[in-house]
């Protein structure tokens, strides 16, 4: 069997690294429509060895497609994720529209996979950071109850899009010629500096981005009183996510099996070398797919706290990859709607 994908945002940073999985990964493609705005609408891109035309999304769009891997933006899967369902598509959302929708199952495949089997036609993908942290901490979590989280991001570039990417790079260009950086997409300059993440503020003084990370992991992990406290920063890095996690449980956690325990937990590769003062670094995430977890140590000011360090792909494991591992997931266990299925 094989199926019609959509990738909608095919043009993205999120969306180029979407083409390349479903080709490296062997996902059963039968026929591939890649969808933008109007402004790419006719560019070509790369998939197998042939050039595929960019269409600008319309009404139709969505004809004849099981599954669409979406990452065009909130607004955008927010105009045409309910015309992808009517049409008999699965729509796997990449933004953050959907996500905290008690109908929507919001999935990463190493931790809770058995949500899929509910889905209404949409899935989310949650955010990056999200991912990340879930990945390394639920194989613990498995082994003891973690009573409370506070966690500290390095973000890279990345998550604000291609378009911010490329805006970093001129940035650094322009700083080192002794010009002004330009700030187009990013409120300031990120190239040899870093800002907290510039996600709307609540009253409660924390940004959006971190409130994800406390609302987005309480729902995969389906545990709604789980204590977590976050700051995100943005941080000149092109492509990969870190994170310092510490973690707090209610009997102390020894080092040594927690090292074990993430040794063998899928997707997880455990990076420490203690002699060369070597952890995870964005250069050894970046074009990987597992989360490199690594300085696991005791918290010295708490008893049964655990420290941790991870880098991540975030276009990769932080959006695409898991998008792609949903779908596969879906192909698995036979959740595509079930009428298109049928014939091919
Ligand atoms: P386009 O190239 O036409 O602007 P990134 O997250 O890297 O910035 O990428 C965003 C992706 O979402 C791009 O593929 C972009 O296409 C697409 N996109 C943005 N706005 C829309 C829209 N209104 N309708 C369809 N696709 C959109
Ligand atoms: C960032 N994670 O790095 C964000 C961007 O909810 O999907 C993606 C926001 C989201 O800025």
């Amino acid at each position: 069997k094989s199926y019609r994908v959509a990738i909608l945002g095919a043009t993205g940073a999120v969306g180029t690294e979407l083409i390349q999985l479903l080709e490296s990964r062997s996902f059963p493609v039968a026929e591939l429509k890649l969808l933008a705005s109007a402004r790419s609408a006719g560019s070509q891109l790369l998939f197998k060895g042939e050039n595929i035309t960019v269409e600008a999304v319309d009404e139709q769009s969505f004809n004849q497609v099981d599954i669409v891997l979406a990452s065009a933006g909130g607004e955008t899967s927010k105009r045409w994720a309910a015309k992808a369902v009517e049409a008999g598509a699965v729509f796997i959302d990449n933004s953050s529209a959907f996500r905290m929708d008690a109908q929507v199952p919001l999935i990463v495949p190493e931790v809770n996979p058995e949500a899929a089997a509910s889905h209404q036609g949409i899935i989310a993908n949650p955010n990056c950071t999200t991912i990340l942290m879930a990945v390394a901490i639920w194989p613990l979590y498995q082994v003891q109850p973690i009573r409370r989280i506070v966690v500290s991001t390095y973000q890279s570039a990345s998550g604000a899009g291609a378009r911010a990417m490329e805006e970093m790079i001129t940035q650094a260009q322009a700083i080192l010629q002794g010009k002004t950086p330009p700030t187009e997409i990013f409120p300031y300059p990120l190239a040899f500096n870093l800002f907290p993440h510039n996600s709307p503020l609540d009253e409660s003084g924390y940004c959006q981005e971190e409130l994800k990370m406390v609302n987005e992991t309480r729902k995969i992990f389906g545990v709604e009183e789980l204590r977590i406290s976050a700051t995100c920063v943005r941080v000149p890095v092109l492509r990969a996510h870190s994170e310092a996690i510490n973690l707090e449980f209610d009997q102390p956690f020894d080092v040594a099996k927690a090292r074990e325990v993430l040794s063998q937990a899928p997707g997880v590769e455990l990076r420490e070398d203690w002699k060369a003062n070597y952890f995870p670094m964005p250069i050894d995430a970046t074009g990987r797919d597992p989360v490199l977890v690594g300085r696991i140590r005791q918290d010295i000011s708490h008893r049964c706290g655990l420290e941790l360090w991870l880098s991540g792909d975030q276009v990769r494991k932080g959006a695409a990859l898991n998008a792609v591992q949903i779908a596969e997931l879906l192909v698995a266990n036979n959740l595509l709607r079930s009428s298109l299925v049928a014939s091919h």
